[in-house]
């Protein structure tokens, strides 16, 4: 695996463990605002983030290459609104889909065919988190006003949250 291709691998498993965090961190203060679904969506946001970075990690050493676990940058802790939340995600996924298609043209240049394949997976999880999360902005635009849409967005939410660990 070349240099560059190899420090692109890592610095994005690096970039997964910050969403987890980053989402854990949404999580966190939706279960503030008393909104438990909308937590326990983004916590199981979290837990896939985590499985993201964990198949970069294992696709590495597979490959022969110990990937650096740098520090995680703290995420914010606050939101203005529920909207203001959600929006968050959306953007950020789409950040996430730029850094990937950006390795992708990578693995392309390097002639990386394995690093390729493995790329196409998270070209199509994109698409889907994109369209989820867009999904649920939509929702929140047009429920948020009305604390009775919000209360049974939340409890939609809820049924798409992993189980409470033990
Ligand atoms: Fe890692 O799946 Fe979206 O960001």
């Amino acid at each position: 695996m070349t240099d560059e291709m190899k420090n692109g691998l890592i610095d994005q498993m690096n970039a997964e463990f910050y969403s987890s965090y980053l989402y854990l961190a949404i999580g966190n203060w939706f279960r503030d605002q008393d909104l438990d679904g909308f937590g326990s969506w983004m916590e199981a946001q979290a837990a896939e983030e985590y499985e993201h970075a964990m198949k970069l990690y294992h696709h590495l050493h597979e490959r022969g290459v110990t990937p650096r676990l740098a520090a995680i940058p703290e995420p914010p802790s606050s939101w203005d609104s529920v909207l203001a939340a959600v929006e968050a995600v959306l953007e950020h996924e789409r950040y996430i889909t730029g850094r990937i298609h950006e390795l992708a043209d990578l693995a392309l240049s390097n002639h990386d065919h394995a690093s390729r394949l493995l790329l196409d997976w998270y070209v199509n999880e994109q698409v889907e988190e994109e369209a989820t999360a867009s999904d649920i902005v939509r929702k929140v635009r047009m429920l948020a006003d009305t604390s009775h849409g919000l209360f049974m967005l939340d409890r939609e939410l809820a049924g798409r949250g992993a189980p409470a660990a033990e």
